[in-house]
């Protein structure tokens, strides 16, 4: 198997049937891959509709978490699961566009090993939101990547390609997908960002607004700081 597709959803029930369509369209034919949707204690018809969904889509897997535990720890959860050295993450409400996952890939396939590239992130830079959701990711973005020096425009999308193994290793907190570029680059790994689309949400309503995003943003961001200057890369070497 080459990639496992992660999808972290809370009441996306109307976005898994065109989502699921999607990612097919984009990869069916070209890779071996699986579809692993993380519902993270939904309440509403989101797992019935997963169900329905897999019906008709072997490739499909439902994880569930008893009660909401929040994005990040959904996508640990489907990672864990995945059976791919490669994983593919997405957000399930159709604001990322499938289409957009075989360049991303080929941008994280085409780089040597010694050239630790763990990371191909995408660049939202035309957001499709509203002004103060752009507002508000502008400043934050600005603010993130001076403070952690992680030389990332934009955190915030859902669309990333990783190694499994280097994303199971890294510190796990709630909230931790939003930084994935600084935890990586902690250890030792490269970064890249390559431009997306982004689209309008056309169905459901956003989980996130000013509140649970920008204040407990700038507390994460003092977390990972110290988790910075707490690093230490050692290079080592077997002695015969
Ligand atoms: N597992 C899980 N996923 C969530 C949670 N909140 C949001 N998501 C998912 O994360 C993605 C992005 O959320 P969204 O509300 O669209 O955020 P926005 O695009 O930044 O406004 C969607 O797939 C959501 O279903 C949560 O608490 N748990
Ligand atoms: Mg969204």
């Amino acid at each position: 198997m080459d990639l496992s597709v992660v999808i972290p959803v809370h009441n996306e029930a109307d976005n898994i049937q065109p989502l699921v369509d999607e990612i097919v369209a984009a990869l069916e034919g070209r890779w071996e891959y699986e579809i692993v949707y993380v519902d993270d204690g939904s309440t509403d018809e989101t797992l019935q509709r997963l169900r329905a969904a897999r019906a008709g889509c072997p490739r499909l897997r439902i994880l569930r978490h008893a009660r909401g535990c929040g994005q990040s720890t959904a996508i640990r959860t489907g990672v864990k699961a995945a059976r791919a050295p490669v994983i593919v993450t997405l957000d399930g409400d159709g604001q990322n566009d499938p289409a957009d996952i075989p360049a991303l890939y080929a941008r994280f396939r085409e780089a040597r090993p010694e050239e630790r590239l763990w990371l191909v992130t995408g660049w939202r830079r035309k957001r499709r939101d509203t002004w103060l959701r752009r507002f508000s990711s502008k400043v934050a973005n600005g603010v993130r990547s001076r403070l952690l020096g992680d030389a990332t425009p934009d955190t915030g999308c859902g669309l990333k390609v990783f190694p499994r193994e280097v994303f199971l290793e890294l510190p796990y907190f709630d909230h931790m997908h939003r930084f994935l570029p600084a935890l990586v680059q902690r250890a030792g790994g490269r970064v890249v960002s390559v431009p997306v689309h982004h689209r309008p949400r056309e169905r459901g309503v956003s989980k996130y607004g000013v509140g649970n995003r920008l204040w407990v943003g700038i507390v994460d961001l003092l977390g990972v700081r110290w988790l910075q200057r707490r690093a230490c890369l050692p290079e080592v070497a077997e002695v015969e």
